[in-house]
C-alpha cells in the first residue's frame, strides 16, 4: 500500500502520454517553444531564449554533421572483398581544427551568457520599481511590501524569530506601514525588484515563465534580481532547491496584475496595515 502514490503517479504519467485531458492533471502543458518551456513573460527572458534556441540549433547541426560523417565512412569503408584495411596514425591538421572550433564555440557561449547575465542583473533598477522582500523557509514563502511611503523597513539577513519573521528592525519608522502577504502580487509593465533571503537552508526562487532562477542563501540578502513582466498572468512560484521533505510543496501563488489593479490592491493593503497600526 505504501507504493500506491507512486503507482498512481506513474499511471497518470502514462495516461498523460496518450490522453490530452489527463495532462492537465499533471501540470501546464508546455508546447510553446523548442524546450517545451512555458511562454516567456519578461522582457529579459527573450535574451535567455535566444541563447537557448541558439544552443538547440547548434547542437542539432553538430549532431547531424557528426552522425552524417560517421555513417558515411561506416558505409564507405565497410568490409568488402578486395579492399584491405588501412591503419591511420591521425591527422594533425584535423586535430587542430576540431580542437579550435569547439573551443571558440564554448568561449562564445560563455562570454555571451555572461554578458546577458550581467545585463539582466547589473543594469540599473528604475526608481519607480516595485520592491518586494521575499523570505523563503522550510516550506513556504513570505512576502513583505513597503507601505504608502514606498520604503521597506530596515531588515537583516539573519535574526529571524517566530515573532519577527522578516528580521526587521522594529524601531525603524519606515517599516511601520509595511505589510505582508503569502502570495506574490506584482504589476505588469513595471520593473519588480525582489530581495531574496532564507530563514533556514538554501532555497531557490524559480519562475520558468520569467526565465528566472536564483538561489536564496541563508545569511545573505540577494539584491540583484529584477525583472519586468510583459502582461498579466496567474503563475506559481516553486522552490527549486531540494530543501527537505516538504520541498515538493514549497510554492506560492504569483499574480501579475494590470498596473491600475495592482495600485488599487497595494493601496488597500497599505491602508489596512495603517489602520491596524492605529488600532493597536
Ligand atoms: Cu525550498
Amino acid at each position: 500500500m505504501r507504493q500506491l502514490p507512486r503507482i498512481l503517479a506513474l499511471g497518470l504519467l502514462l495516461l498523460g502520454a496518450f490522453v490530452p485531458e489527463a495532462r492537465a492533471l499533471i501540470g501546464e502543458e508546455r508546447t510553446h517553444n523548442l524546450y517545451y518551456a512555458p511562454t516567456n513573460l519578461t522582457t529579459g527572458g527573450e535574451k535567455i531564449d535566444q541563447i537557448l534556441n541558439f544552443i538547440f540549433w547548434l547542437t542539432l547541426a553538430v549532431f547531424v554533421l557528426t552522425q552524417g560523417v560517421y555513417i558515411y565512412y561506416l558505409v564507405k569503408y565497410r568490409r568488402r572483398p578486395g579492399h584491405k584495411a588501412f591503419y591511420s596514425h591521425g591527422n594533425n591538421t584535423l586535430e587542430f581544427w576540431w580542437t579550435i572550433i569547439p573551443t571558440a564555440i564554448f568561449l562564445t557561449l560563455a562570454i555571451w551568457g555572461n554578458r546577458v547575465w550581467g545585463e539582466l542583473t547589473q543594469s540599473p533598477i528604475p526608481p519607480d520599481a516595485v520592491t518586494v522582500d521575499i523570505v523563503s523557509y522550510q516550506y513556504g514563502w513570505d512576502f513583505r511590501y513597503p507601505g504608502a511611503d514606498g520604503k521597506l523597513g530596515e531588515s537583516t539577513p539573519t535574526g529571524f524569530t517566530v515573532d519577527n519573521k522578516f528580521a526587521v528592525n522594529p524601531d525603524d519608522p519606515a517599516g511601520k506601514d509595511d505589510f505582508n502577504t503569502t502570495e506574490l502580487v506584482i504589476p505588469a509593465g513595471r520593473t519588480v525588484h525582489v530581495l531574496l533571503r532564507s530563514r533556514d537552508v538554501i532555497h531557490s526562487f524559480y519562475v520558468p515563465s520569467f526565465r528566472l532562477y536564483q538561489d536564496a542563501v541563508p545569511g545573505r540578502t540577494i539584491k540583484w534580481v529584477h525583472f519586468t513582466v510583459t502582461r498579466p498572468a496567474e503563475l506559481e512560484l516553486a522552490c527549486s532547491q531540494l530543501c527537505g521533505t516538504g520541498h515538493y510543496n514549497m510554492k506560492a501563488k504569483i499574480r501579475v496584475l494590470p498596473e491600475a489593479e495592482y495600485e488599487k490592491w497595494h493601496a488597500e493593503k497599505s491602508q489596512a496595515a495603517l489602520a491596524a497600526l492605529a488600532g493597536s
